[in-house]
């Protein structure tokens, strides 16, 4: 085994971020603490989408000067209502909502009051009482708008937030899309457009997470960035924090063991904690002990009486990857998990706890140790459970769908670049993302995609020198497209489902060459990032035949028989494609959506999902890296949490 990559990812510490990233502000996530208030604005929101033929009249009549009339929660519009010119809509749709303000918030000019949005899919425009202030693209990721001028001018305690969303696709965003009209009058009534776009999920729209109002003080924390290392047993925390609004401040830097004992402090902006004897962050099942998280107290003091307090949660761990190996904490990890996707009934995309937190039990019940956050980032909270459950990420940026030649041009490459910056920037500190992903199966047959996807893995490198880079391709592409310039090859492929159909005698031989191909090209790890069959539950069929349970199990086990030859070597994990059923676009191919989940879209288990279940715990059982056996009652309730 040689460690080809490994050394550098472990070691840069603090030069992650600073050095790197254009974007302006920190983006941590907000935190409640003896200098900070929040205030959430879940509930509902007054919404109206703008029908009009030019998708404009909200423009024109200036929707944000006055009260919007129609009632709906936040989460995507689609599936709340019985129109189906609403679910399938597209163009600007508008929220609104006021916010009552402490006294505090508007009256101390030494607090700063910022308005964050979570998530606004796709293009959004915000104004408070009726005033523009800010602006965002892309809609995974989050955006804010320091406030306190506006708010804090005269006697107003209410402030109303308009938030106009737009869900138009173009070539040029991301995930890209295009609008196509249809001007045959013969078929179409005049203007008639639909949306086109090349991915295989419905591009549900709107408000997807929680919009907040949180405050700080004027001199504050604005960004941490923390990378660990492990120096024989001792744990190495290396920090790096940005203090804005002042240059006369002091930072004292304690961590904390889950006890609440402090094990190792400092003092500066930029420094490294030593912590002898450190506990580990293991993933789950591969420890007895995982997802070990310590708290980073971050204080910061002015001159005058102005301090802000931040805790971030701080995993220690290293990654690595050598010719065949995938190393977590030096010891070789196998990915055996899921890809995802946010849907569900109704909410589609919309966040929700109670959906959350029985995913992840679905996960500890399965034995799953990862997932890939295909094919865009997820909520913060999401990560959040990760980290605090040891359930590994491969996380994923919007980049899925990229076939048309427009996509691969500049405009495209700096959008992409910008979208890979606010990844990082958001996610840097989870000890549970392993690698970043910067696309999914984007079309190899275009000549610019090789100096596109080159530069895109050079930079998101760049961005961020300790975790390892991937891009997701298929197997039946090109394989110079993005492989070579990759630190892990994550390969997809539907062996005797979009091709061979119902000939399951056919996938292990291909399975095999699939993976002795792309060793021999690049010696360099493969994750299986995809496989699966369509089965819609209570379908019975034997022998097994296309789209029943059997047929979904019997594929599966095909797969499984190679991945065990294959994990010996060079294959480094497998992710079943996928973990539930979800909703898609209608078309000939689709039974109400995708239907390759092992639990349905509401969370059942199918036949495969058994399957899975006692494949992955006896991988579990195989790999831990302790003698003991793992139970298999893990629940999520026997590791209580608050964030
Ligand atoms: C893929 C895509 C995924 C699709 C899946 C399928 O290769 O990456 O987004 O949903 O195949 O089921 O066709």
């Amino acid at each position: 085994m040689s460690p080809k990559l490994s050394a550098c990812w472990v070691a840069l510490g603090p030069l992650l971020c600073s050095c790197a990233l254009a974007l302006q502000g920190g983006m941590l996530f907000p935190r409640e603490s003896p200098s900070r208030e929040l205030k959430a604005l879940d509930g509902l929101w007054r919404f109206r989408a703008d029908f009009s033929e030019n998708r404009r009249q909200g423009f024109e009549q200036q929707w944000y000067r006055q009260p919007l009339r129609e009632v709906r929660a936040p989460g995507a519009f689609n599936d709340i209502t019985q129109e189906a010119r609403l679910r399938n809509f597209v163009g600007w749709v508008w929220y609104e909502r006021e916010a009552i303000l402490p006294q505090r918030w508007t009256q101390d000019s030494e607090t700063r009051v910022m308005l964050r949005i979570n998530s606004a899919h796709y293009y959004a425009v915000v104004w408070v009482n009726g005033i523009h202030v800010v602006e965002h693209e892309g809609g995974h990721l989050p955006f804010e708008a320091d406030i306190s001028k506006l708010v804090q001018t005269g006697p107003l305690t209410t402030c109303r937030i308009t938030i106009a969303i737009n869900n138009t696709l173009t070539p040029h965003t991301l995930p890209p899309g295009s609008i196509i009209y249809k001007a045959d009058t013969s078929m179409y009534p005049k203007g008639y457009f639909v949306q086109d776009i090349s991915f295989d999920f419905f591009n549900y729209a709107g408000l997807h997470r929680s919009v907040v109002l949180y405050t700080t003080p004027t001199t504050y924390i604005d960004d941490i960035t923390v990378t660990t290392n492990v120096e024989q047993d001792i744990g190495l925390v290396n920090y790096w924090i940005s203090v804005q609004g002042n240059e006369h401040f002091e930072l004292e830097v304690r961590l904390l063991d889950e006890d609440g004992n402090v094990v190792a402090e400092e003092t500066g902006h930029q420094g490294q904690l030593r912590v002898p004897g450190a506990n580990l962050w293991w993933p789950y099942l591969m420890h007895e002990h995982p997802a070990y998280l310590y708290s980073l107290e971050v204080r910061m003091t002015t001159t005058g009486p102005m301090s802000d307090f931040y805790t971030l949660p701080v995993g220690i761990r290293t990654v690595a990857v050598t010719e065949s190996k995938f190393l977590i904490n030096g010891k070789p990890f196998y990915f055996h998990g899921v890809n995802k996707h946010e849907d569900s009934d109704i909410r589609g995309k919309g966040f929700d706890w109670p959906l959350l937190m029985k995913d992840f039990n679905l996960l500890y019940w399965l034995g799953a140790n990862s997932f890939r956050t295909s094919h865009y980032p997820y909520s913060e909270e999401v990560l959040q459970l990760c980290d605090r459950y040891g359930i590994v990420v491969i996380d994923e940026c919007p980049g899925v769908g990229i076939v048309l030649p427009q996509s691969f041009g500049n405009e495209s490459l700096q959008h992409h670049l910008a979208v890979m910056e606010e990844l990082v920037r958001r996610d840097k500190n989870h000890p549970a993302v392993v690698m970043w992903s910067v696309a999914n199966e984007p079309s190899s047959a275009l000549k610019p995609a090789g100096y596109y996807f080159k530069t895109l893995i050079s930079h998101t490198r760049a961005l961020d020198p300790t975790r390892p880079v991937t891009f997701v391709t298929n197997t039946r592409y090109d394989a110079d497209l993005g492989a070579p310039y990759v630190d892990v090859i994550c390969v997809n492929s539907y062996f005797s489902w979009y091709h061979d159909y119902g000939h399951l005698e056919v996938i292990q031989l291909q399975l095999k060459s699939q993976f002795e191909n792309w060793y021999k090209t690049h010696q360099k790890p493969i994750i299986q990032s995809e496989y699966g069959a369509e089965a819609i539950t209570g379908f019975h069929e034997d022998p097994p035949i296309m789209f029943s349970e059997e047929y979904q199990k019997a594929l599966l086990e095909n797969y499984h028989s190679v991945f065990d030859q294959k994990r010996k070597e060079y294959v480094v994990g497998e992710l079943i494609w996928n973990f539930a059923d979800f909703m898609t676009n209608q078309t000939p191919l689709r039974v109400i959506g995708n239907k390759k989940g092992i639990f349905t879209r509401q969370r059942h288990p199918k036949s495969a999902a058994f399957i899975l279940r006692e494949r992955y715990w006896r991988i579990a059982n195989e790999t831990r890296q302790h003698h003991h056996s793992v139970p298999r009652t893990q629940c999520l309730g026997s590791r209580p949490f608050t964030f």
